[in-house]
C-alpha cells in the first residue's frame, strides 16, 4: 500500500494517487498515508530529477499531485481541541525559496495535534515572520527552508528576533531537506525536526 502511494507520486498522475489515497483512506492513519507514503514517493522524484531522469515540469505536475493527495486527507486529520490549545505556532517558508509541501504537511500535522497554527506561507520576507509572531503572540516560529541558498534565511529570522527583544519569548523550530541539528545548534535554533512527526513531537517537548 505505501509502495503504491509513492508509486502515485513518482507517476507525476494527480488521479493516480487520488485513487490510492483514497484506497489507503481506509487502512492506514493519514499521518502514515502522507510521510510513509506521498512524501518517500516525493523524496524519489528529488532523486530521479537529480540523475537526470524526470525533469523540472514533472517535478511540478508530482508537487502538485502530492499536494492534491494532502488535501484529500485534511478532512479525516483532527482540527485539534480548540478550547485547549497546546500553543501557538506561526510556520513558513524563508524569502526567495518556493519550497511549501514539506511545510504545509507541518502545519497540517501540528494543526490536528491540537497547536494553533498560523501558515504564512511560502517565500516570506523575514520581517513578516516577526510581524505574524507579534500579531498572534506566538510561542513559537517554525521555519522551513528547502535550498542550501535560503537556509541563511533561518538565521536571519532569529537574529531579527533578538534585535527585537523577542528571542526569549518565542521559541525556534527549523526543518526542510538542508537544514541539521549541526546548523540549528550553529544558528542558535531551539530545534531541528527531520519530518513532521517529529516536529510535533518536538513541538510538545518545548511547549508543553
Ligand atoms: C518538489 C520540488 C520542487 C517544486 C516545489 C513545489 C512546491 N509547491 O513545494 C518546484 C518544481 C516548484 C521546485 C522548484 C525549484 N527547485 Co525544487 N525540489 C523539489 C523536490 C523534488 C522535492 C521537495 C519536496 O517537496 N519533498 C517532499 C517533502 C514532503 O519533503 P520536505 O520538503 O523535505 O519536508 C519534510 C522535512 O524536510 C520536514 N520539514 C520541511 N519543512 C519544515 C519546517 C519545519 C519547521 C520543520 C520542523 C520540518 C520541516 O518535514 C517535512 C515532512 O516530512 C526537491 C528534492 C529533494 N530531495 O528535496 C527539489 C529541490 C529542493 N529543488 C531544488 C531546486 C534547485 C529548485 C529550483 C531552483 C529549480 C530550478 N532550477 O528552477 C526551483 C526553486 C525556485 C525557488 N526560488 O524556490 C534543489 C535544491 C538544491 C539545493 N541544495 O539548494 C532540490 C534539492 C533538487 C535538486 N537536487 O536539485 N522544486
Amino acid at each position: 500500500m505505501l509502495q503504491e502511494l509513492a508509486g502515485a507520486v513518482i507517476s507525476c498522475k494527480r488521479d493516480t494517487v487520488l485513487a490510492a489515497v483514497e484506497k489507503a483512506k481506509g487502512e492506514l492513519e493519514p499521518s502514515e498515508i502522507i510521510e510513509k507514503g506521498l512524501a518517500a514517493g516525493m523524496n524519489q522524484v528529488g532523486v530521479l530529477f537529480e540523475r537526470g531522469k524526470l525533469f523540472l515540469p514533472h517535478v511540478m505536475m508530482a508537487a502538485d499531485a502530492m499536494a492534491a493527495g494532502v488535501a484529500a486527507l485534511k478532512e479525516l486529520m483532527p482540527e485539534g481541541a480548540s478550547s485547549s490549545k497546546l500553543g501557538v505556532i506561526v510556520n513558513g517558508t524563508v524569502e526567495g525559496d518556493v519550497h511549501d509541501i514539506g511545510k504545509s504537511i507541518v502545519s497540517t500535522m501540528l494543526q490536528s495535534a491540537g497547536f494553533e497554527v498560523y501558515d504564512i506561507g511560502r517565500d516570506v520576507p523575514v520581517k513578516n515572520f516577526i510581524q505574524k509572531a507579534k500579531e498572534v503572540n506566538a510561542d513559537m516560529i517554525g521555519i522551513s527552508a528547502l535550498m542550501t541558498t535560503t537556509l541563511q534565511g533561518q538565521r536571519d529570522i532569529i537574529e531579527l528576533l533578538k534585535e527585537e527583544g523577542m528571542r526569549d519569548k518565542v521559541k525556534v523550530m527549523i526543518g526542510g531537506a538542508p537544514a541539521t541539528q549541526a546548523w540549528a545548534d550553529k544558528i542558535g535554533a531551539d530545534c531541528y525536526a527531520e519530518n513532521a512527526s517529529e516536529a510535533v513531537a518536538k513541538a510538545k517537548e518545548l511547549l508543553l
